[in-house]
């Protein structure tokens, strides 16, 4: 790790609260790496990081990670705001591609059923439970490599991506690999994001995937970005990756030409009879080190709290939001796996000072001025 130079007295007071000089500044200053100060005094996402800047802020002391993943949370959005958003496994199993960590992939045996697509209908009726139960955002997946030859399932999955809009809710699909004609069809369709995971970094994930590249993945976000959609990719921890995948994987989507507008956090849910089936848990730690750091590499970001929730304690879930988690997967099933349900949620958020995020609050770019914590109003 580099060692930091002196803090800025602007940026302490910005920061920090209002403090005098003393020794005790000076040695806390010293403690925070450059690029963590650089990115406190951000007032705009930045696509520059590098690879080691990324690296010095995840690796700063937990304590004052998170204090400063908190400290640009409130700049740049509303820390009491948490999204919900329901899942629904809309083609279930009997996948191609060979993720170690899947229930659905026909190359375990997990025992899983493989079903048809779910009727338009049946969907439509799952998202207006969704949203009555006080979800704004609803997601639909489907256990597939890629959409090709798949005409009539894509003109069904338009008809739902309308219906849902149509319902106020903003639209999220998770499809496999997407071509640029099919991202354009989705976006026509009214489609506002669509989920498509790096998982791991560049150099870890042959040992996870071997069916498609990572260069494949990147290509199929890039389809959605220039469709205009808004793009979700993250991660899946405890996959058997080291603290450098982990900063592999937020550095590039750092990079990307514009940061994804949501970054979902996953943690393995490990499933028998798939080779990380015995896994255990990513300790809690590395999971809050990857939060705080994301949230500070990808300020304006949706940092989604996802799969392995369910493991998580109450008081877990709340320092996960105070380190800068703002969206969670609500409901009564993620893909194939348990989900932590919308009663549950809803006491939670009320008990902790949570409230959920409207429609749409996030997605708009914001540039915050120097010195200024964004407007909540500016931003809805
Ligand atoms: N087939 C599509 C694809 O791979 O893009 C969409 C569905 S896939 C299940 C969506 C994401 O869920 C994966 O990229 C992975 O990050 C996450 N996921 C799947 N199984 C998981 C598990 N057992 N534990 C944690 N995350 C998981
Ligand atoms: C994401 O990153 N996580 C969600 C959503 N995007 C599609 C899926 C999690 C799946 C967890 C395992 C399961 O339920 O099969
Ligand atoms: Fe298929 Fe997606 Fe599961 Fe991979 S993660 S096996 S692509 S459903």
């Amino acid at each position: 790790m580099s060692l930091p130079r002196a803090l800025p007295r602007a940026l302490l007071r910005r920061s920090y609260g209002t403090v005098q000089s003393s020794p005790s500044t000076a040695s806390i200053a010293s403690r925070i790496p450059v690029a963590l100060q650089e990115a406190t005094a951000a007032v705009a996402p930045r696509t520059s990081w590098t690879r080691e800047e990324v690296q010095h802020i995840y690796e700063t002391p937990l304590n004052q990670l998170t204090y400063a993943a908190a400290a640009i949370h409130r700049r740049f959005h509303d820390p009491s705001a948490i999204q919900m958003c329901t899942l629904m496994n809309i083609k279930t199993g009997g996948c191609s591609e060979d993720c170690s960590y899947c229930a659905q992939s026909s190359r375990h045996s997990t025992g899983l059923k493989a079903t048809k697509m779910s009727p338009v209908d049946d969907v439509l009726t799952a998202a207006r439970i969704a949203k009555a139960n006080g979800s704004t955002r609803f997601c639909m997946g489907a256990a597939w490599r890629d959409m090709r030859g798949r005409k009539t399932s894509l003109k069904n999955i338009k008809q739902m991506v309308s219906g849902v809009r149509d319902m106020g809710m903003e639209v999220c699909v998770t499809l496999g690999m997407i071509d640029d004609t099919q991202a354009k069809e989705l976006k026509e369709a009214g489609l506002t994001a669509y989920n498509h995971n790096l998982d791991t970094s560049r150099e870890f994930y042959p040992s996870i995937i071997t069916t498609r590249s990572y260069d494949e993945r990147l290509q199929t976000l890039a389809h959605v970005r220039d469709a205009g959609i808004n793009v979700c990719s993250g991660g899946i921890l405890g996959l058997g990756e080291e603290d450098k995948d982990r900063v592999g994987l937020i550095h590039t989507v750092s990079s990307l030409p514009k940061h994804p507008e949501s970054f979902p956090v996953n943690a393995l849910v490990p499933i028998p009879g798939t080779p990380l089936g015995e896994r255990k848990m990513i300790s809690f730690d590395k999971l809050l080190r990857t939060i705080a750091t994301a949230r500070i590499v990808l300020p304006a970001t949706i940092v989604r709290l996802a799969a392995g929730r369910i493991s998580l304690s109450e008081e877990q879930q709340v320092q996960c939001f105070m380190a800068g988690a703002n969206a969670v997967f609500t409901g009564e099933k993620m893909l194939t796996t348990e989900c932590n349900g919308w009663d549950e949620d809803r006491e939670m958020f009320e008990k902790w000072g949570f409230y959920p995020m409207k429609s749409f609050e996030k997605g708009e770019e914001v540039t915050v001025l120097e010195g200024e914590a964004a407007p909540v109003a500016a931003r809805s």
